[in-house]
């Protein structure tokens, strides 16, 4: 399987229930704004290159965002403040994601997420997260060459990504790192391999960027950090 196959094989899971009810709810009944479109209402892939040598690691698709538009982060507002933040510094060739066909190229960025269907609330149960984590798992062991950082965009991510590591072939320390914005974590390869780079960040969600909690210039700082470590 390359990731390819992946990105298409994961569009058809059906593994959580109560997500593929609401991801289909959700795509049916649509948001005034959106009410003409044909909404994704899938499992969402990555998005990126194979050979990302950095990824970022979000929580899950949004309503109307993501799930709306079949690719990560794109047409939601945590979207509009992460691909200007990603675009500001070098790492995609637009500022503004609309569409999946939209043309906009990542430069060595994978963007991925630990739960690939819409949760209500933006929260999926302990149970949903531990079901869909096989998909990051066949994700990362496939990006695993190139791969030298990651970026984690809130606590959700964290806690869902650091046992997949672990398994995949990083050495995760006890006790488990604690998330917050700026931490940078090495992880040293169990086989011998490249060092891996763990970046925290808070999440770009409106509760984050409209109580100025997290500012496009803190994001922007965590990527070219991140980047530049990665070696973009
Ligand atoms: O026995 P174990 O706790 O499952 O650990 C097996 C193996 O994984 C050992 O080499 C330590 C390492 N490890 C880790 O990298 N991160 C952890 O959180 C726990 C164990
Ligand atoms: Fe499948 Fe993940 Fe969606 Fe659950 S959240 S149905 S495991 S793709």
């Amino acid at each position: 399987t390359d990731l390819a196959d992946l990105d298409e094989l994961v569009t058809h899971c059906r593994a959580c229930p109560r997500l593929v009810a609401w991801r289909e709810e959700v795509a049916r009944t649509r948001r005034a704004a959106f009410r003409d479109q044909v909404y994704w209402g899938r499992p969402v892939p990555g998005f990126g290159p194979p050979d990302a040598r950095l990824a970022i690691v979000g929580l899950a698709p949004a309503a109307h965002g993501a799930n709306r538009t079949g690719r990560m982060f794109t047409g939601d507002r945590s979207g509009e403040v992460l691909y200007a933040a990603l675009h500001a510094v070098g790492l995609a060739s637009r500022p503004v994601a609309v569409s999946r066909d939209d043309g906009l190229e990542l430069h060595g960025v994978r963007i991925t997420a630990p739960v690939r269907c819409a949760p209500p609330e933006n929260r999926p149960t302990p149970g949903e997260r531990d079901t869909c984590r096989s998909w990051l798992a066949r994700e990362l062991q496939l990006l695993r060459p190139a791969l030298r950082a990651v970026v984690v965009l809130g606590g959700f991510g964290w806690q869902a990504l650091l046992p997949v590591l672990r398994e995949t072939a990083w050495r995760v320390p006890v006790p488990r790192p604690v998330f917050g914005h700026g931490v940078d974590v090495v992880l040293p390869a169990v086989d011998g391999g490249p060092d891996l780079h763990l970046f925290g960040c808070y999440h770009p969600s409106q509760q984050n960027t409209f109580t100025g909690r997290l500012t496009p210039a803190m994001v922007e700082e965590v990527l070219r950090r991140a980047g530049g470590t990665a070696g973009l």
